[in-house]
């Protein structure tokens, strides 16, 4: 069948066509969908029985054009790359994403598990409530798929065949690499936008020679460097959770890169959050307290994933990997990468085209242009210092001067 963009009918006969859906199901009952997508790119439904709601599948269809912006064009062949990435995940670090039931290559359209009673994290964390564990999950998945899709696990004709296909990711990676690496950094970029309480930021942002050639290197990076295989578009939108079960959305940016890339959009938006808690946190303590737990995640992040990286290398069978003090490098390599695609996501959520909603929100224009004064200036930090820190305490510092946790 050629490919139709599926509505709240269609999607019933959609789903009752597709075999896989029975284990989610029953397609002879009667069903219902609405739609849920709240991203930017695609169009996400809820099917579920009418007489058992609990009985329900997610679809998701990639749209020929971005949904936020109907007249910017994209290929819908993303759900490609979004489905291969899922199953990848689900295989090397089981439970960290939905269950993948089904991919249909005609419809561009991914069947899954759909996670009744979870939320996307970013509106909790906005509210200063804790999700229990975020940090050592979000590190613990983070490792096993990096490692699991890396030179150091497999064969290199096996690493090469498993990252030919996402070469073809070529519209997703042109958004990253234009959308986060060059438009915000320079002058007369249709797509960015700010509020004109910092304009003056902005203006020495854009003047500032030195940050330009920092984001080139991580461009380049970002471009060339294939380590392994990246979600690359890990921001809190991404991550959905229920009590203390967390789940990995929307990998439809999947493709190989640098592993500090996925790690720094996850530290970015934690960072600005922490600070947006002025605006958001009801009390001074609060404000505190939640920026403490941000503070712990951040760290627990990054502690999590070196352990379990640590581990998996006891495994590794090339001598090349093993030679003493390689590990250390490499892992000093991730942090630094970690705390400059950190700086560039913060940048880009402050003056390019899609911002984050901890800080939109902030109702008061002054307040809102504090904290973003206050992102920018991390995040400049960050993309200065990138190359040079040593540990994590030097990336949390630089941040803490700009922000009190
Ligand atoms: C046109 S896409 C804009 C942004 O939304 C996605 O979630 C990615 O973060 C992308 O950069
Ligand atoms: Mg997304």
């Amino acid at each position: 069948m050629p490919y139709q963009i599926l509505n709240v009918e269609s999607v019933l006969d959609y789903v009752r066509r597709r075999p896989e859906s029975r284990t989610a199901l029953d397609p002879e009952k009667e069903l219902d969908a609405v739609e849920v997508g709240d991203g930017n790119l695609n169009l996400v439904f809820k099917v579920s029985q009418v007489d058992d709601s609990s009985r329900t599948v997610l679809v998701k269809q990639a749209l020929p054009h971005v949904r936020v912006a109907e007249d910017w064009k994209l290929s819908p062949i993303r759900g490609r790359f979004e489905a291969l990435s899922l199953q990848a995940f689900h295989a090397l670090a089981p439970g960290s994403v939905p269950e993948p039931l089904w991919y249909d290559d005609e419809q561009y359209t991914i069947g899954m598990e759909n996670l009744v009673g979870f939320e996307v994290i970013r509106q909790p964390m906005m509210e200063g409530r804790d999700i229990p564990e975020l940090g050592n999950f979000v590190g613990t998945a983070m490792a096993k798929v990096h490692f699991g899709t890396s030179d150091f696990a497999t064969d290199s004709a096996e690493k090469r065949r498993s990252l030919a296909p996402y070469t073809a990711n070529t519209e997703l990676c042109r958004i990253t690499e234009d959308l986060i690496f060059t438009e915000p950094f320079h002058v007369a970029q249709e797509r960015n936008h700010w509020v004109p309480e910092i304009d003056d930021d902005v203006a020495r942002l854009q003047a500032d020679q030195g940050l330009k050639r920092e984001v080139a290197a991580l461009k380049l990076a970002f471009m060339t460097r294939a380590e392994a295989l990246l979600h690359g578009d890990l921001h809190t939108g991404s991550i959905m959770a229920k009590d203390r079960a967390i789940r990995i959305i929307d990998s439809e940016f999947a493709f190989y890169g640098p592993v500090g890339f996925d790690l720094g959009l996850f530290i970015g938006n934690l960072l600005m959050n922490a600070a947006a808690q002025v605006a958001h946190a009801p009390t001074e303590s609060a404000r505190r307290n939640y920026r403490d737990y941000v503070r712990n995640q951040v760290v627990t992040t990054m502690e999590s994933y070196e352990r379990v990286l640590r581990e998996a290398f006891a495994s590794v069978s090339s001598p090349s990997w093993q030679a003493p003090g390689f590990l250390d490098a490499f892992l000093l390599s991730v942090l630094r990468d970690t705390c400059g695609f950190a700086g560039a996501e913060m940048v880009r959520r402050t003056v390019g085209f899609a911002h984050v909603k901890d800080i939109d929100d902030i109702v008061d224009p002054a307040l809102r242009g504090v904290v973003q004064r206050q992102v920018l200036a991390i995040a400049r930090r960050l993309l200065h210092i990138h190359r040079h820190v040593e540990t994590l305490d030097d990336v949390l510092t630089a941040a803490q001067e700009a922000l009190e946790f």
